[in-house]
């Protein structure tokens, strides 16, 4: 614990929208935290940070001087309660909160990135898996974009972090094969969370292992702080 420097560090890599639901919190709550970058690509790296720092051997993982978090719907919640900001100002909201961001994890937002990493990352050929992740994710764009419909934010009038947690992987432009002018709804609610006081793009907030792909900005990992 005695090395994290900054109160708040983020174990992370540009490539993951999970990784950038936890930016993009401490980024908009305006807390001063730095990003520790997690070369994810490398398997070796991954297994010994299952080992020394994450059970579930998954990113993101946030460090404090007392506390190590993962699960980005956890680390949410709990920089929301540290914060007051971007949380349920209700049992009704809150509930509501967890009940997007359970979504999100299981449905909105698996299968949209497991398909990004598949097409726009590894540049596979299309194939029955891909087919079956692209149906899946866009069955979970039809119930957000219905949800859209009446509403700015997820839960209503004002930016929670379900809705955080919503957008983690809906700012990259690596190719999915989804055409997402379908969803203007969708769209609209992307621009209004991309101009909210802060806001930042992933690869300009967390460092990222796969340079060449996507456009060319953000922190080098050669120069960032690195794990292990
Ligand atoms: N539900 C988790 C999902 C985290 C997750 O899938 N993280 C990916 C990186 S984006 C990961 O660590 N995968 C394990 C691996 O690549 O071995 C969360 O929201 O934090």
């Amino acid at each position: 614990m005695s090395q994290v420097e900054t109160e708040f560090e983020l174990y992370c890599r540009g490539e993951s929208g999970n990784c950038f639901k936890a930016a993009l919190m401490l980024k908009l709550s305006g807390l001063e935290w730095r990003a520790r970058f997690v070369d994810f690509f490398d398997e070796q790296t991954r297994g010994s940070f299952k080992n020394a720092v994450s059970d579930m051997g998954e990113l993101p993982v946030l460090r404090t001087r007392t506390l190590t978090v993962s699960q980005s719907g956890v680390i949410l919640t709990y920089l929301s309660k540290l914060t007051g900001k971007f949380g349920g100002r209700d049992d009704t909201e809150k509930l509501e909160i967890l009940r997007w961001i359970l979504f999100d994890n299981h449905r909105f937002t698996p299968n949209y990135a497991s398909l990004r990493f598949m097409i726009g990352i590894r540049k596979i050929e299309e194939n029955a898996v891909t087919q079956f992740l692209r149906s899946q994710t866009m069955a979970a764009f039809d119930v957000v974009e219905a949800r859209l419909s009446d509403r700015p934010f997820i839960v209503g009038e004002r930016p929670t972090i379900a809705d955080i947690s919503m957008v983690g992987y809906q700012f990259y432009d690596e190719a999915t094969g989804i055409d997402r002018d379908k969803y203007p709804n969708l769209l609209a609610w992307l621009d209004r969370m991309s101009k909210l006081p802060g806001w930042a793009h992933p690869y300009d907030l967390m460092p990222r292992a796969l340079r060449g792909t996507g456009p060319a900005h953000g922190p080098d990992p050669e120069t960032s702080v690195r794990w292990p």
